[in-house]
């Protein structure tokens, strides 16, 4: 059986962690669902489907109704079949129409303090009139937009603007790098680029434009650029490509009519790293991903009208789409978002968002609560967060100490935490326990979301029981999975429904325990977690090789205390040179982005090979993470490369 490797140190400690902690009555009492209504909602989303589905799909506006909930012929599986539907138009018109149009949609605080709020009908009214621009500029449904944007409430308006329209989005994160962006603007062949003259990140002006501008040159689809006036509008335009936001918007009408697309029109593409060099395109569907994304958001945030809701997520990633955009502003919630630093000007600044905003449920990841966790509980002592009423966390593994940390000192002992697990792939939460109906164990997820069949199994597709760890798998489709990886379908099928017979391979490993609460352990595979974004270890290793002074270069990951995971590489210098550690990480970063930069570079004379030249990366994280090397070693080429490693100081 595959060997499932702990994401970090404390895994020992969750395996052995037993604390229970339930939700207090006063929570369960106004809760919108509690345990029995879990367990018979659960049932019948397994037992039948189509009644559950289209009661839930029921719930928003149809151009045409569907014929069909599920077609499903594995791998591809296509809900609400014959449906026509729009999710900005859920999202926005069909609020105001239910009288939310002067309900504060979005409140967005930049770095600087500055706080700017649209309503409901002021959202809409931007997006119509972001949706004429985007036409105006020759993007028809179907057509790719790539997004390159700080986070600003631009990046949701013009979202929302694609999606009105049927034009297919494509968020690529503001910490990328020019070649990151290249090869994404490249893989989806976008025809506009929207970007913004500069974003804000500690103190200092990130200029996205230039970025942009180098990107442009390299990816030859792209006929247009439009600019976010972020910083002071002073960025080079390209007389005939590029064209400000405001003034297109300004140009543009104010009326304009979504439109009615079928249900599994392509919504969106998002780029994450798997187990090859090349990142893949997960594309998203309108129906399905909207039905997803709109119930999970109102169950596991339990959501209330008078709710204040912060997902910490950038738009960059699967969370910011479906927590900080899609789910909330589907179900007419007041979402804040913010642009800038956790620790501008200080460690305090969450805390004072909280306080400043009144905000109710606060969703982050670990990697977060573990840094603040560092600076002690003073910085959120000196902050009013009585107005918190719900926790969660998303991203990776929490560990059962920042998990009680997060719950005593941010919720007071008084806010449930949920622990949700899920991942680009699958579109919304898969596991996770509901505040209102279920105890919480820290450092577990907890229990399936509706229509989510788990299972635990070996590599082989063997069944195993309770408390036996191994592989998670997903037993049937769900509505907001990916259909696809953009332009090449065979990765698809092998990625995600070939490496075990007839199930949904999630790539993590986890165990079920005798309640049926699902713990997971991390990635089984060459993915890295890097305070809760996903690095492939063959990307990186790539761009290495990429600088002239490697020959040959590994990737692993080692657990660190904040961040979850960290980059060590080990690299063969290219006959020659010598490497040049700070000049390597520079050159990463701007080959992938600052989250790829190795912590520690061990300049190797020779890496552990078997006899057929496979690397062994299981010896190599040993080393990483300084412990002595465990394993058999027979099968390497030359066993003493590995006591030669080990004595190597690492840069
Ligand atoms: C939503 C998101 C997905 C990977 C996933 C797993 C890890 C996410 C987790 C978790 C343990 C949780 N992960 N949530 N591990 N507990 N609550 O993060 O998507 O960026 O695609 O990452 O993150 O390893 O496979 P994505």
């Amino acid at each position: 059986m595959t060997q499932t490797r702990p994401a970090s140190d404390h895994i020992d400690a969750m395996l052995h962690e037993d604390r229970v902690v339930a939700p207090s009555a006063d929570f369960q009492a106004r809760a919108r669902m509690g345990r029995e209504d879990y367990d018979r909602r659960y049932r019948q989303s397994l037992d039948d489907p189509d009644t559950f589905w289209s009661e839930v799909a029921g719930q928003l506006h149809w151009f045409a109704p569907w014929q069909e909930v599920l077609d499903w012929q594995p791998p591809h599986a296509q809900w609400f079949v014959g449906g026509q539907t729009n999710i900005a138009y859920n999202a926005l018109d069909r609020n105001v129409a239910r009288g939310l149009g002067a309900k504060t949609a979005i409140i967005w605080e930049g770095e600087d303090g500055e706080v700017r709020r649209f309503t409901y009908a002021e959202l809409l009214a931007e997006v119509k009139r972001a949706a004429n621009a985007l036409t105006a500029l020759g993007v028809e449904k179907g057509d790719r937009v790539t997004l390159y944007l700080p986070l600003v409430p631009e990046a949701a308006i013009a979202m929302l603007a694609c999606a009105r329209i049927g034009a297919v989005h494509s968020v690529v994160f503001g910490g990328f790098s020019v070649s990151a962006l290249a090869d994404r603007l490249n893989d989806a062949q976008s025809k506009l680029l929207i970007t913004a003259d500069a974003g804000q990140r500690r103190g200092a002006l990130v200029s996205l434009k230039a970025n942009a501008d180098e990107a442009a040159a390299l990816a030859p689809s792209l006929e247009k650029m439009l600019v976010v006036c972020r910083a002071d509008c002073e960025a080079p335009m390209q007389a005939g490509r590029d064209v400000w936001w405001h003034d297109a918007l300004a140009a543009a009408g104010a009326e304009h009519e979504a439109a009615p697309l079928d249900s599994e029109h392509p919504l969106f593409v998002l780029y994450t790293s798997g187990s090859t060099g090349k990142p893949k395109g997960v594309q998203h569907t309108t129906g399905g991903y909207m039905v997803g994304t709109y119930l999970t958001t109102q169950t596991v945030f339990d959501l209330q009208d008078d709710d204040v809701y912060w997902c910490t997520a950038d738009v960059g990633w699967i969370t910011g789409h479906s927590y900080s955009v899609y789910g909330p502003l589907l179900n007419g919630a007041t979402v804040l978002m913010y642009e800038g630093a956790p620790n501008h000007p200080d460690w305090g600044r969450f805390w004072q968002l909280v306080a400043r905003h009144r905000v109710t449920i606060l969703y982050t990841a670990p990697t977060a609560i573990r840094s603040f966790m560092r600076q002690g509980d003073d910085f959120p002592a000196r902050a009013d967060l009585s107005s918190l009423r719900l926790l969660g966390s998303v991203g990776e593994p929490i560990n059962p100490e920042a998990w009680m940390w997060y719950w005593r000192v941010i919720g007071s002992e008084r806010c449930p935490v949920v622990d949700t697990w899920w991942q680009t792939e699958t579109g919304s939460i898969m596991l996770t326990t509901l505040p209102g109906a279920h105890p919480s164990k820290p450092g577990s997820a907890g229990l399936p979301m509706f229509g989510v069949e788990p299972a635990i199994m070996t590599r082989s597709g063997e069944e195993l029981g309770a408390d036996d760890g191994g592989l998670l798998v997903l037993k049937r489709p769900w509505p907001s999975m990916l259909r696809t990886v953009y332009g090449d379908d065979e990765r698809y099928r092998k990625a995600y429904w070939g490496e075990i017979e007839g199930v949904y391979f999630a790539g993590d490993g986890a165990r079920r325990d005798a309640d049926g609460y699902y713990t997971v352990m991390g990635r089984v595979d060459d993915v890295l977690n890097v305070s809760g974004h996903r690095l492939g270890t063959m990307e990186i290793e790539s761009a290495l090789v990429a600088h002239p002074s490697v020959a040959e270069a590994a990737v692993v990951g080692r657990p660190d205390d904040v961040k979850g995971e960290c980059v060590v590489a080990f690299v063969l210098p290219q006959g020659g040179y010598t490497v040049d550690p700070k000049e390597l990480r520079a050159h990463v970063s701007k080959e992938i982005g600052a989250l790829a930069r190795p912590d520690a570079i061990y300049i190797a004379d020779a890496l552990p090979k078997t006899r057929s030249g496979k690397i062994m990366r299981r010896f190599l994280r040993q080393i990483a993470a300084g412990r002595s090397i465990e394993g058999d070693t027979s099968t390497l080429e030359d066993p003493s490369v590995l006591e030669r490693l080990a004595a190597t100081p690492s840069v």
